[in-house]
């Protein structure tokens, strides 16, 4: 068995702790088959032009890091990846920036990291490239000469063609992911997305085992929704670092109920309309007025991004709307935390609340509306609230499920949440845990790996990407 290649644009770096998810289950499966390497950006950027890769070995895995310039840094990763593709891929047109001299840098930060990545290649490895910054490395990879097996895995949604194709590098992205053996999916949705858009505008083929053959090449595609580590998410939310943190803030509650928010703060996340939605609650149940708290923790982003400024200010000003209409001398409706908290504490405070809700405009998978259920006490536990454009909910069924466009709604739901039936309640846990329990985050990597590996035998069998 040859060696598997990872590559992010963030590696988790090494001698780094890896606090869960994603990085975890990426070393792990280095790890697993016996060692590889994890290459990516350095998180470093430089005044001049860099060359060649920083190898540091842990275990049995080399990490090879690049750096980027100061332009390319601009051009790629604030540029192109997080202000075009992202908010594009989010639904976003209105807030993304076309410039092609961003896309150039784009283009030529994947060439150069194409190449750095080939010369450390062996015959039998087999490459796993990851995220919307990477869309053209597995080209890059091929014109350096590189014939083996590549897959590429897209956190984020794949949006409609009609939104794709206002990228206006569109067919060149498209062109590139056609390099790839294997391109995997959050969910069904996004594959049906981006096998309409392939037909519509390059003719693609639809083969039987879900290949699609276009620009000369053939491909593998299919959804595999991302999980979390299920298990160790639950022991954590009973671990004495969550019970501490459920008791503070459960002392500052009393005996109100509380409903939780965790989100990076971005825009794709619904933050105003959620705020919005609570607002509407109280407007419209006084019963509820000082009997309910919103906890809303929203570490920052990509601040450096005008869009991010803009989306702070605005939550700032709804929850001050809220909380000067109602708040009392003992009681805040909402609390509003800009700040990231250690994960134990998340888990804790996830399992004390009655109502999680999750609920972005647009979002790939979405991790928290699983960590929330993982979290939950079997004998008492909360609802979950989740945005029906979460890619969570083409397999959660067993939550609330709401547009949170239609702020009325999301104002019921939480409303519904908050009353539900102590049986209905376990009912629709138990289905959402079993779910969250069986596609967890090992089962994810193990699948893309074991279709990674047939995708790329012409003839070989193809694998099923998710159990039924
Ligand atoms: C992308 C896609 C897809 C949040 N605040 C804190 C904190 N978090 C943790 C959560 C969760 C993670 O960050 C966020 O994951 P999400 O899946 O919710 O969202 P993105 O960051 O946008 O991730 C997404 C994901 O990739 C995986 O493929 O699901 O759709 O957008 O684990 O708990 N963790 C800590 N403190 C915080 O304050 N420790």
């Amino acid at each position: 068995m040859g060696r598997l290649i990872v590559a992010s644009n963030r590696t988790a770096r090494p001698q780094e702790p890896r606090a869960g998810g994603l990085a975890v289950a990426l070393w792990d499966a280095l790890s697993e088959r016996g060692g590889g390497v994890w290459f990516g950006w350095s998180g470093d950027t430089l005044a001049r032009e860099t060359r060649g890769v920083r190898l540091f070995v842990e275990g049995a895995v080399d990490f090879a890091l690049a750096d980027l310039t100061e332009a390319e840094y601009q051009g790629y990763y604030l540029g192109y990846a997080n202000r075009t593709i992202w908010p594009v891929f989010h639904y976003r047109v209105d807030l993304a920036h076309f410039d092609q001299e961003a896309f150039d840098t784009y283009a030529a930060v994947n060439r150069r990291f194409g190449g750095l990545l080939c010369q450390l290649l062996r015959q039998d490895d087999i490459v796993w490239v990851h995220d919307y910054h990477f869309m053209l490395l597995g080209q890059e990879l091929r014109n350096s000469g590189w014939q083996g097996p590549v897959g590429f895995f897209l956190h984020i949604p794949f949006p409609a063609p009609e939104v794709f194709t206002a990228l206006p590098q569109h067919a060149r992205l498209a062109r590139g992911l056609a390099d790839y053996d294997l391109i995997g999916f959050q969910t069904a949705r996004d594959v049906d997305n981006f096998c309409r858009y392939m037909e519509q505008h390059h003719g693609a083929e639809l083969l039987p085992g879900g290949r699609l053959r276009c620009f000369g090449r053939s491909m593998r595609v299919a959804a595999f929704p991302i999980g979390i580590d299920a298990q160790d998410f639950a022991r954590l939310a009973v671990a004495p670092e969550a019970a501490a943190a459920a008791t503070r803030l459960g002392r500052l509650i009393e005996n109100r109920a509380l409903v939780i928010g965790v989100d990076r703060m971005d825009y794709s996340k619904g933050l105003p309309q959620r705020l919005q939605a609570f607002g509407r609650l109280l407007d419209e149940n006084e019963t509820l007025r000082g009997r309910v708290s919103l906890l809303q923790i929203a570490p920052p982003s990509r601040e450096t991004v005008g869009a991010y400024r803009d989306l702070r200010e605005e939550l700032d000003r709804l929850a001050g709307r809220v909380n000067g209409d109602y708040s009392d001398l003992d009681w805040t409706p909402i609390r509003y935390l800009a700040r990231g908290y250690p994960r134990e504490m998340l888990a804790g405070l996830f399992r004390l609340a009655r109502v999680g809700l999750v609920t972005p405009l647009h979002d790939g998978m979405n991790l928290v509306a699983k960590e929330y259920v993982a979290a939950q006490d079997a004998e008492d536990p909360g609802v979950l609230v989740l945005s029906e454009f979460a890619g969570a909910a083409e397999r959660m069924q067993g939550a609330l499920l709401v547009n949170p466009h239609d702020i009325g709604a999301m104002a019921e739901a939480i409303r519904r949440a908050l009353e539900m039936p102590l049986e209905e309640r376990q009912e629709r846990w138990r289905a959402l845990f079993a779910e969250v329990a069986e596609h967890d985050l090992t089962a994810w990597r193990r699948s893309f790996i074991a279709a990674l590996e047939a995708a790329a035998e012409p003839a070989g069998p193809v694998a099923a990407a998710i159990p039924a």
